[in-house]
């Protein structure tokens, strides 16, 4: 197949190394036109087109190396036209690493359940006017060209691993094919950003087969491959499971992103499958809701217990609230000001990027097999 062809580092807009190999996890160098990444990697989630509570310079500081923007909300607001005159989103946010663009798709079926997706697109009421709204993979690639992330994603029919059938899933699933070569043909900028196609197929491995040879085929036009359709409510097995499936026929030399994994486990579990990128809302929800993740797994600042706790979140952290603020402290912020939950974004988000750079070190190392039994061993320790 021609997938297995050396990448053309001439015409491609990343440069993918495998820096090292332990077991099926790799440690990479993925280098970005606007930034040079290592993985496993995970990346924030700014929909409204920044991090929320967050500056680029605060990101830049705890280490984060990709952040994603949101085609369905910028498509909106501020609009094309205003991005186009910032010098895209980069301009717009003032941020100078890397960016990712999910295609929009997946964020209108999960947000608005008036969706309606039929082979043209998917069709949605706006949220601003409520007018009939219909997102084709032209449109979508279109937008995501005007926003000028790093990586674009391609357009594709998620449904619910939860509540659709067989015969659904299989239209989804050669649909979401179909729509990478509208998405392939609408690119106009795969000089500077990389299209990813999307594989998806539920929980049914034959149609995951059929949709990884469907994006296999189409070769150099997608330098990078995601795993989506999971980390939607299917059950631990399941995901592990399909994940598995997928990144064991996935091409070497391309990064793997499995969408939608936030959970440090899963970003764990992910990686000794042999994934390198995660995104996901839930360190930046969870610590506007208080919660802030430590080694053994979480901490509830509004707990009472952390009243009189005197000592930092977490003790191993270098982040800015870590060296400045006790549990104590952060229990008495958390119960009134909104200015607990940039202070627990900020602890999350150092987190992530300390648990990717743990296991980045522990597979160049040749030791991830002890770097995960250490980590289950905090978050489990009643498990032996
Ligand atoms: N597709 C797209 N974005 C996503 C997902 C997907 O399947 C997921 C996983 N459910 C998160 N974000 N386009
Ligand atoms: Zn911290």
């Amino acid at each position: 197949t021609r997938d297995d062809s050396p990448s053309t580092a001439s015409t491609s807009p990343l440069t993918f190394d495998v820096i090292a190999v332990d077991g099926r996890a790799r440690a990479t160098s993925l280098k970005l036109p606007h930034h040079d990444c290592l993985t496993p990697m995970f990346m924030p989630v700014g929909t409204q087109g920044s991090v929320k509570g967050l500056t680029s310079a605060q990101l830049e500081d705890i280490g984060c190396q990709v952040i994603l923007g949101n085609t369905y909300h910028l498509g909106n607001r501020p609009g094309p036209e205003i991005l186009r005159k910032a010098g895209g989103l980069h301009g717009f946010m003032n941020w100078r690493r890397a960016m990712l663009t999910d295609s929009g798709g997946f964020q209108m079926v999960s947000l608005l359940d008036l969706a309606d997706i039929t082979e043209e697109g998917v069709t949605f009421q706006s949220p601003i006017d409520g007018k009939p709204m219909l997102l084709t993979p032209e449109r979508s690639i279109e937008i995501q060209n005007d926003i000028g992330a790093d990586i674009i994603m391609a357009l594709d029919d998620v449904v619910s691993s939860v509540t659709a059938d067989r015969a659904r899933f299989e239209e989804a699933t050669h649909r979401t094919t179909r729509w990478i070569d509208r998405c392939i043909n609408a690119h106009q900028r795969p000089h500077d950003q990389c299209l990813f196609g999307i594989v998806q197929g539920g929980l049914d491995l034959e149609l995951r087969d059929l949709s990884l040879e469907g994006l296999l085929a189409r070769g150099d036009a997608l330098p990078g491959m995601a795993v989506g359709g999971l980390a939607g409510g299917e059950s631990k097995e399941d995901f592990v499971r399909v994940v598995s499936h997928c990144t064991a026929k996935l091409p070497a030399h391309k990064p793997r992103y499995v969408m939608g994994v936030g959970y440090p486990l899963d970003l764990v579990i992910c990686t000794a499958l042999g994934a390198d990128m995660y995104d996901c809302v839930y360190p930046t929800r969870t610590a506007r809701f208080g919660t802030a993740l430590v080694p053994e797994g979480v901490l509830r600042l509004k707990n009472a217990a952390c009243a009189n706790d005197h000592r930092p979140i977490d003790e191993t952290c270098d982040c800015l609230t870590c060296k400045t603020y006790t549990r104590a402290d952060l229990h008495e912020i958390a119960t009134r000001e909104p200015r607990a939950a940039q202070l627990l974004t900020i602890h999350n988000l150092r987190y992530q990027m300390r648990l990717c750079a743990a296991m980045h070190r522990s597979i160049i190392e040749q030791r991830f097999a002890d770097f995960v039994r250490d980590f289950i061993k905090k978050q489990f320790p009643d498990d032996a």
